[in-house]
């Protein structure tokens, strides 16, 4: 008696350890990219070489290391950053492309490609 009740406990250890393990819930598609941050320098009366490989959500930080003021203004108006001299600012960019300029040297444009 006492030997069949070991080989139970033995088949019933052996059903519960080739349970398939429940594989882990998928990640939803919004947390599946973690917003990054991509440092643009100012200077030389210029903005710095634009980021590759940016995606919608990530941050963008402008840092002036002028001795002037410049801003970072959208030209479809949805930013305008007044940067003083070594000031930073962020923002969150969406997808699309981005065309920013100076309002005090409107000389000074970039162009931002956001995927
Ligand atoms: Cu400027």
């Amino acid at each position: 008696m006492l030997r069949m009740t070991t080989l139970r406990c033995g088949l019933w250890l052996l059903a519960v350890a080739s349970l398939p393990v429940a594989p882990a819930a998928a990640a939803p598609a919004s947390a599946a990219h973690a917003a990054r941050v991509h440092v643009i320098m100012i200077d030389k009366m210029q903005y710095g070489p634009m980021p590759t490989g940016v995606r919608a959500g990530d941050i963008i930080e402008w840092t002036n290391h002028d001795i002037l003021e410049h801003s970072v203004t959208a030209r479809d108006g949805s930013v305008d950053l007044d940067l003083k001299a070594g000031a930073s600012g962020r923002f969150t960019v969406t997808a699309g492309s981005h065309t920013y300029f100076c309002k005090f040297h409107p000389t000074m444009t970039a162009t931002l490609l956001v995927r």
